[in-house]
């Protein structure tokens, strides 16, 4: 640092410039310009909202130092949503916000958020990831070179089609539906009689404008963002049958780069961008606030909320790949999910 400081006062550098290199870590020297961050949607939803936080919060907290800039779209990766985590881990892409879908081709465990119907609200979702199952998931993408900093969330999935109502089983039969990653997402709309198709974001969006496929399924946030009834998305169904949260995550050699200090204020201020990110995806969209539903109704849109016998009708025809995943899955870790959900607060 002496030598630093010498160099900078022989080039006669003003004296803030001088002081702000003598007062830098040392190992910051060694760090990038800029920080890429994958995520599949931008702002302004709740996805790209809490990853823009994130990065906000971090350059603010070390004046500069770690600069990360957001990559929406999947663009890192050519639109291939499911190919993100290898490219983090490959260094490709230097951090993430990513859908615990996006990543269960690369960790199996994962699926379990893709189980239908095992977590019927959001104390289920927070009982899982701020429980014991959250907590091996965390040590399960950690043994992969990942370090996972937060939650974050996507939200419920539901069930959106242009043809015509569905509050029951019967109702999806031959509907093509667009579906993403996971093998067990194609098990689930094969078992209730639909088409499914696997596909991108990125070609999911005129796959439903020209009908190529009837319907998908995602957060309502998506579907107003989105604007899905432009596209024909007429009807959806409130089923609550799977959610996604988001992990906010950093390549191991990157994490290993920063000072201990740095780490800490990247931990932090995803843990508080992941706070803000949860409460974005939740607002309006609840019976205490239902402005979201509203809005969406206002666009001539059909919204069927299920009766708990009418979801009970779903989980019965996806019980049989309910229980074939949760031997794939690993049923230790499912088990004490179903027992996370069942404590849960009510
Ligand atoms: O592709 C989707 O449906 C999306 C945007 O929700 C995910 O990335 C999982």
């Amino acid at each position: 640092m002496r030598r630093l400081m010498k160099f900078a006062a022989g080039l006669a550098l003003p004296a803030f410039v001088a002081g702000s290199l003598a007062s830098a870590p040392a190992e910051a020297q060694s760090y990038k310009s800029e920080y890429k961050v994958s995520t599949v949607v931008g702002v302004p939803f709740p996805w790209g909202l809490s990853a823009q936080r994130w990065a906000d919060l971090v350059k603010e907290r070390t004046n500069g130092r770690i600069v990360m800039k957001v990559y929406p779209g999947a663009q890192l990766v050519a639109g291939d949503q499911t190919k993100e985590f290898t490219a983090m881990r490959q260094g490709i892409i230097d951090m993430a916000v990513g859908s615990t879908i996006n990543w269960s081709p690369q960790v199996p465990e994962l699926n379990l958020f893709s189980m239908p119907f095992l977590m019927p609200d959001y104390a289920a979702i927070d009982a899982i990831t701020g429980g014991e199952p959250g907590k091996k998931l965390f040590e399960i993408i950690t043994s992969k070179d990942i370090v996972p900093l937060a939650w974050g969330e996507n939200g419920f999935r539901e069930l959106t089609n242009s043809k015509h109502e569905v509050r029951k089983p019967d109702d999806l039969k031959g509907l093509k539906i667009r579906v993403v990653g996971s093998p067990l997402f194609n098990d689930t709309f094969t078992a209730l009689g639909a088409n499914p198709t696997q596909m991108s974001w990125a070609d999911a969006q005129p796959a439903l404008s020209t009908g190529a496929v009837d319907g998908q399924e995602n957060p309502l946030t998506i579907f107003t963002v989105a604007k899905l009834h432009t596209v024909g998305q007429k009807f959806v169904t409130l089923w609550h049958y799977v959610a996604d949260p988001l992990i906010f995550s950093v390549n191991k050699q990157v994490w290993e780069s920063f000072t201990p200090a740095d780490r800490e204020i990247v931990r932090q201020a995803a843990l508080e961008a992941g706070k803000y990110g949860i409460e974005v995806a939740r607002k309006g969209v609840t019976p205490e606030d239902a402005s979201e539903l509203e809005k969406i109704r206002g666009f001539g849109v059909t919204i069927s909320e299920l009766k708990p016998e009418e979801v009970e009708a779903f989980r019965k025809v996806t019980k049989p790949v309910y229980d074939k995943w949760k031997e794939r899955i690993g049923a230790e870790l499912v088990t004490s999910a179903e027992k996370a959900v069942a404590n849960r607060p009510k």
